[in-house]
């Protein structure tokens, strides 16, 4: 845990979210901010900050991490299949538009239209 960290304070229950999931390495949450009918964040336990950071040796709990996407997608209102989908955005460092200092996965979808590219 960094001590600053609003992600970490929120994985750690210090701050109150919307949870979607928590397992011993991962915890996601619902966007105070959604951009669309599905929004969730997920993120490490762990405090790293960006995928600027990983390492080679990070490459298996973020396959699991990874992994993890498409079931919450699903569990929270995705639909699966080709007709159905979401999206995984990861924004890193300032410019990459990253504004909470914390990995994490943009978790996005559900029905649309709901964006203005629909
Ligand atoms: P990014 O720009 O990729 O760092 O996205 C940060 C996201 O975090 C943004 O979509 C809004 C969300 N967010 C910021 N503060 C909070 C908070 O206190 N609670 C929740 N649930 N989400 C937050």
């Amino acid at each position: 845990m960094s001590e600053n960290c609003l992600f970490c304070k929120i994985a750690n229950g210090v701050i109150p979210s919307k949870k979607a999931y928590e397992d011993e390495e991962f915890f996601a949450f619902h966007d105070i901010n959604p951009a669309a009918p599905v929004h969730l964040l997920l993120i490490p336990k762990r405090h790293i900050v960006s995928l600027q950071d990983i390492q080679q040796d990070d490459a298996p709990w973020l396959g699991r991490m990874m992994a993890l996407a498409p079931r919450l997608a699903e569990e929270n209102g995705c639909r699966p299949g080709p007709q159905g989908g979401f999206r995984v955005v990861a924004n890193n460092g300032t410019d990459g538009g990253q504004e909470i200092a914390h990995l994490h996965f943009h978790i996005i979808g559900g029905p649309r239209p709901w964006d203005k590219r629909a």
